[in-house]
């Protein structure tokens, strides 16, 4: 049954893997094909080419493979979506998540993306954010700006993160309506959905219960900014779409002690412990919440994807459907940065939301899924560390 090199040879095309391991591993081979083929319509490869290596893997009894046949009319013609000379907004672009995306976007060959620095700009100002529109004219905006933080700067600065994403969203999606954007994706967090609601998180549940309350603030405002996009779409009849992010990590993380998220502090941490020859490595709360965390290239992906595919008023969520506890995540890390040192729990800083697994069915319905496991992602994120030194 598996023979037939010849028909992988598009999947090798794609995906960059080699045939003996699309031979081995053919879910990986289509997972990651499904992946490319959104992202490669002028690859120089023809639809019947693609539809022959998901046949060919097909015959190799692939689970889902029947439904990816089924939506290739769709998802392998790319150029009935954006064209790649439109006007593309990235707001945040400096930042972990707006970084990642106009590196997809460059690699993706849209050749216009529009950015503006913070001197630039100043996303707060209503009058300056449409002018900037007035003057730039973007076809389509990724609106992922707005102040972030881990749970240690959410407590200290509560007021700045509630004020700053308010008006930040509300500037950014009045103008995008006033200047007829004609598409624009929002970019939410999986805090916002209240703190205690059943596992796995389906996007149905937001609203249905009290916040955690290390990241209420925050949550309200990314709550408002949601809301405001479904609001423009039935007052507007405007193509706004919001998409719900898991944990996200990865270069161009934040690795500040005092304000980052956890998974770039313990980087930095055991990187540190291991310079000052010190064994001891010390991480907040208990160890025991669940946090699930995704590859920010991953995540990218996503943005584009959706930005492509999807057009509805629902929000989506996105992450990878699995989760570890923090202090499985600290020896796990640990393991790569500095396999000698131990562990040391800090029972006086909060652990935050027990538990945050999305429930991510919805976008794999859509056929998309993350590419890069934890263990890859940290080790990456370790290496754009080293060659930084942290520096963003
Ligand atoms: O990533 P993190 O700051 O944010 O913390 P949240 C996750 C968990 O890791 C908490 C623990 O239980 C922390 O106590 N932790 C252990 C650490 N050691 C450390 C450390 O050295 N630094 C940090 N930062 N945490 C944030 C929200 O919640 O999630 C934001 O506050 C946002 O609003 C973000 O939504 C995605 O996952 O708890």
């Amino acid at each position: 049954m598996r023979r037939g090199p010849k028909l992988t040879d598009p999947v090798v095309f794609f995906t960059g893997l080699s045939q003996a391991t699309i031979l081995s591993d053919p879910v990986r081979g289509l997972r990651e094909l499904a992946a490319h083929i959104f992202f490669s319509a002028d690859s120089g490869y023809a639809r019947k080419d693609v539809l022959a290596a998901l046949a060919y893997l097909h015959t190799v009894d692939i689970l889902g493979a029947t439904a990816l046949i089924a939506g290739m009319g769709q998802t392998a013609n790319m150029n009935d979506s954006i064209p790649p000379d439109s006007r593309i907004y990235v707001s945040g672009h400096r930042g972990l998540v707006g970084s990642a995306i106009c590196r997809r976007l460059a690699a993706d060959g849209y050749q216009n993306v529009l950015t503006a620095s913070r001197d630039q700009l100043d996303l707060r100002d209503q009058a300056a954010v449409s002018c900037w529109f007035a003057e730039q004219q973007p076809e389509y905006v990724i609106h992922v700006a707005g102040k972030v933080g881990g749970i240690e700067a959410n407590r200290a600065y509560p007021a700045e993160f509630l004020y700053d994403n308010l008006m930040i969203h509300a500037t950014v999606l009045q103008a995008a309506w006033r200047h007829k954007t004609k598409k624009l994706l929002y970019l939410g967090s999986s805090c916002i959905y209240p703190r205690d609601c059943p596992q796995p998180i389906k996007e149905e549940y937001l609203l249905t219960g009290p916040l955690e309350v290390t990241n209420e603030a925050y949550a309200i405002a990314k709550i408002a900014g949601l809301k405001s996009c479904q609001a423009y779409r039935r007052q507007y009849d405007c193509h706004f779409i919001s998409a719900m992010p898991t944990n996200l990590y990865g270069p161009g993380d934040n690795f500040d002690l005092e304000t980052s998220h956890v998974l770039p502090a313990l980087i930095r941490k055991f990187h540190e412990a291991k310079l000052s020859g010190s064994e001891d490595v010390v991480v907040w709360g208990s160890g025991s919440p669940k946090r699930e965390f995704l590859y920010v290239d991953d995540l990218a992906n996503a943005c584009v994807f959706l930005l492509n595919q999807y057009d509805d008023e629902q929000t989506i969520n996105i992450g990878t459907g699995q989760d570890v506890t923090i202090g499985e995540l600290a020896q796990q890390i640990g393991d790569i940065v500095y396999p000698t040192s131990r562990v040391v729990f800090d029972a006086t800083k909060p652990d935050g939301t027990p538990r945050k697994l999305l429930d991510v069915g919805r976008l794999h319905a859509l056929t998309w899924r993350h590419t890069t496991e934890l263990e890859e992602g940290i080790r990456r994120t370790y290496q754009w560390f080293l060659e930084n030194n942290g520096e963003t």
